[in-house]
């Protein structure tokens, strides 16, 4: 994590509810691994942090993954895992990941604010 990309932003969404497992990086394979995170969303950014106390923290050089939202994809997706409520981000830069929750009203509700995000920061 660099001291650049912690979010600058207002916070839209956070909690410790979403699984979620990096398949692609810049478009090179990795191997599923489902990690339940502490998820926050800013108007432009998705950070995974490993819980809510690294968020506090915030120290550079921790391993929170950081998802740049403009000019990324989202879609719901039933072929790229056996789970249920599954989607996918697709960044800019050709990173996949997939997002569950087994709460199918939690799933919408991270789907619906990232989908906002996403059109507002690739407008920008
Ligand atoms: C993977 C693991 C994942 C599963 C994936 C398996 O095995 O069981 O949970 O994805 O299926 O390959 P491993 O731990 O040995 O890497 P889902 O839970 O999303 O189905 P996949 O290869 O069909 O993606």
């Amino acid at each position: 994590l660099q001291e650049s990309d912690l979010p600058q932003k207002p916070v839209e969404l956070k909690g410790e509810n979403m699984n979620m497992a990096k398949i692609s990086d810049s478009g090179k394979k990795q191997r599923k691994n489902w990690t339940l995170f502490w998820t926050v969303l800013t108007s432009d950014q998705l950070l995974f942090y490993k819980d809510k106390q690294q968020e506090s923290a915030q120290k550079a050089g921790s391993k929170t993954d950081v998802v740049q939202l403009g000019g990324a994809l989202i879609e719901w997706t039933t072929e790229k895992s056996s789970r249920k409520n599954v989607f996918q981000i697709t960044t800019h830069t050709g990173s996949e990941y997939l997002l569950q929750a087994d709460s199918q009203p939690t799933a919408n509700k991270w789907y619906d604010a990232i989908r906002t995000a996403i059109a507002s920061s690739t407008k920008a």
